[in-house]
């Protein structure tokens, strides 16, 4: 791992995953199965998939339809559902009130929450050796993300489905994937372009489809550049809140998704995150090499995370 990690930091986030191959410890059938059930659920009939409804009453969990979810103002062409590390009434104060909450599974695949809780530990377990490798790869220790940074880290999932291009262009021609069409021609903007800013966090370890070339990152020459599928790998994002840490010595990862295949797309996204309530600044190993200053004022994660969920959605009946 601390190999892994010295390349990345060298070279940046990009060129990290054909490192990781075979070496995360997350049985590549399990990988597959995730996926293999992510799909099967985004395969129902909309109303059984609906019975899941992502709603501010359930701290933002559960699933959204196509165009729900917002970046940058454009609603993007997916349907996904999202769940948190869960949030009890009272945690955090005032802090916690908009993502206290429990998850909502779906009954259908069956072992859909059992499988998806076993892959959620796993991939914490992975983010956070990853985690204990840059803090190395910054010049601090390996516990450097510990304590009140990350030592009782927040976890996001979203399990994510983008249509076949020929389907979603049927579909907003007939105006029948959620019963709802865009009227406004800012809405189809981008040909079935998903753009996704930088995340909050600190890593996602993305789980996409074999076999279809749609993830693009933004490199430092400002080109999109393809994030090609790796059979039994994750490509790793970097987040806003590693972005502060590091003093900006790590950039977080612009990055869209195209889907202009004939296939419908899945991607299981595993968010690693801050504690809820860490108070995020740059580390001082980090502003002691980028010349003594710190570039970035602190930011609270759940405050972060609260912004960007409550204006993320649009929510329809
Ligand atoms: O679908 C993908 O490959 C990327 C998804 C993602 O990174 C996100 O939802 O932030």
């Amino acid at each position: 791992m601390r190999q892994i990690l010295v390349l990345f930091w060298r070279n940046g986030i990009i060129q990290m995953w054909p490192k990781m191959k075979k070496g995360h410890g997350i049985p590549i059938s399990l990988m597959e199965e995730i996926k293999s059930v992510t799909r099967e659920y985004f395969h129902q009939p909309y109303e059984e998939k609906i019975k899941i409804k992502l709603s501010a009453a359930t701290g933002y969990r559960g699933y959204q339809r196509f165009r729900e979810n917002i970046t940058k103002g454009i609603p993007d062409m997916q349907e996904a559902i999202d769940f948190y590390r869960e949030v009890e009434l009272g945690m955090y104060g005032h802090l916690g009130e908009v993502m206290q909450g429990s998850n909502l599974w779906p009954s259908n695949p069956s072992k859909f929450k059992q499988l998806m809780e076993h892959y959620i530990d796993l991939c914490t377990d992975v983010s956070r050796k990853i985690m204990r490798g840059i803090g190395l790869a910054l010049g601090g220790s390996a516990d450097e993300m510990e304590g009140e940074i990350a030592g009782d880290p927040f976890w996001v999932l979203r399990t994510i489905g983008y249509p076949a291009s020929s389907i979603l262009d049927e579909h907003d021609k007939a105006d029948n994937v959620v019963g709802w069409i865009s009227h406004s021609p800012a809405l189809i903007i981008g040909n079935h372009e998903n753009l996704f800013s930088c995340i909050s966090g600190l890593l996602t370890l993305l789980n996409q489809d074999d076999d279809i070339f749609a993830l693009q990152v933004r490199n430092k020459s400002d080109e999109w550049i393809s994030a090609p599928p790796v059979p039994g790998t994750f490509v790793c994002n970097i987040g806003d809140m590693l972005k502060i840490l590091s003093n900006g010595i790590y950039e977080s990862t612009l990055h869209r998704v195209i889907n202009n295949t004939p296939r419908y797309r899945i991607c299981v996204a595993y968010f690693y995150e801050p504690n809820f309530d860490a108070a995020v600044e740059p580390l001082d190993v980090c502003s002691q090499k980028t010349g003594g200053t710190k570039s970035f004022e602190g930011a609270v994660y759940g405050k972060h995370l609260v912004s960007k969920v409550i204006n993320n959605f649009v929510m329809r009946d």
